[in-house]
């Protein structure tokens, strides 16, 4: 049962990415047969257009990914531009897939809708996700809630190449956490870093606690009892309080006659004490730069070993090979 994920380095990596997918990836590097993680670097292409950002990202992604548990030992890391091959089974793909099966997809008209300027890549973006998951024979794709329907798209696109042309590709499925499949940012939203509504894993403790304490909360009268459920301050303490934090917490929210400033300095408190061990790992993977390059090469070279395999088997079956 290989897994397959990728996060983008467009910026730093937030609770959102975290809870929804890098903590699944950590768990699955023990469980799964071969487990592939990459930073898509490509995908950054359609927001990042600065070169020095993106390389810096680019490194930092790894970093943070290594900080946060994954391991090279267990899974393979590795740069998405690093893989050529996947590229250019892209162009496979795209020539088979339909322009309304794009057209319908949610994550683009989201950002259409918000006024975010679209170009040939970000509408072509699951494709190219799909040549990411299907280089790999991937079954499972540990994602957010958001990423479900492009991993419906790639089944599409897998399915009807093989119709076409013969079992190539293995159907991959989606896997998210119940818990945490859409974490709320600070307005309340689906965290998103093109949202401006983020808390970031590695923040610096002083300035996530003000971020914290800037959190939106309702208006309701503070004498209320509150149903804890669907509030951004309890849901964010669910994901980073102790299990009696969280049931004080309740308990709280049902009896009512609390302030909102109580329940975001708890929130602020239980975030240090979850993210500090990790943000000391990461000054230590980033004053190794050179050390975290060899693990993204050692990664590349496993992924376009395999990458490779798989774009030989399209090749062949459509006829761009043996000719
Ligand atoms: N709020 C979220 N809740 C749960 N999972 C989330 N993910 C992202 N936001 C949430 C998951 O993180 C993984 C990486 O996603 P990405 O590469 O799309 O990362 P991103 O660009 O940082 O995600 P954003 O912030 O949502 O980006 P924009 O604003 O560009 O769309 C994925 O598995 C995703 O589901």
């Amino acid at each position: 049962m290989p897994a397959l994920s990728g996060i983008q380095p467009t910026g730093p990596f937030h609770w959102g990415n975290y809870f929804g997918a890098i903590q699944q990836y950590i768990e699955l590097q023990d469980t799964e047969a071969q487990s592939y993680y990459f930073i898509a670097n490509l995908h950054a292409l359609t927001t990042v257009r600065d070169q020095e950002l993106l390389r810096q990202y680019t490194l930092n992604g790894a970093i943070d990914l290594l900080a946060l548990g994954l391991d090279p030992d267990k899974a393979v890391l590795f740069v998405q531009s690093d893989v050529p091959e996947v590229s250019e089974l892209c162009w496979l793909l795209l020539t088979g897939t339909p322009m309304g099966l794009l057209e319908r997809c949610v994550s683009y008209k989201d950002k259409m809708a918000k006024g975010i300027k679209a170009d040939a890549g970000l509408f072509t973006y699951p494709v190219l996700q799909a040549a990411d998951i299907l280089a790999y024979d991937a079954t499972v794709v540990p994602v957010g809630e958001d990423q479900l329907q492009h991993i419906e798209v790639c089944r599409d696109i897998a399915q009807s190449f093989n119709h076409h042309y013969g079992e190539v590709f293995t159907l991959p499925k989606g896997k998210v956490l119940d818990q945490s499949a859409r974490v709320p940012g600070t307005d309340g939203e689906k965290m998103s870093k093109s949202y401006g509504n983020t808390l970031a894993v590695f923040e610096e403790e002083k300035k996530q606690r003000k971020q914290i304490m800037r959190i939106q909360t309702d208006s309701r009268p503070m004498e209320d009892p509150k149903e804890p459920d669907g509030d951004v301050l309890f849901d964010l303490l669910k994901l980073v309080g102790s299990e009696e934090e969280i049931s004080e917490m309740a308990a709280t929210y049902r009896k009512g006659g609390f302030g909102y400033g109580d329940a975001k300095k708890a929130l602020a408190n239980a975030a240090e004490r979850y993210w500090g061990p990790a943000r000391e790992r990461r000054a230590e993977w980033a004053a190794k730069p050179d050390a975290v390059r060899e693990v993204l090469a050692a990664g590349a070279a496993k992924a376009r070993a395999k990458a490779g395999e798989v774009l030989g088997r399209a090749q062949e079956a459509c006829g761009v090979k043996s000719w």
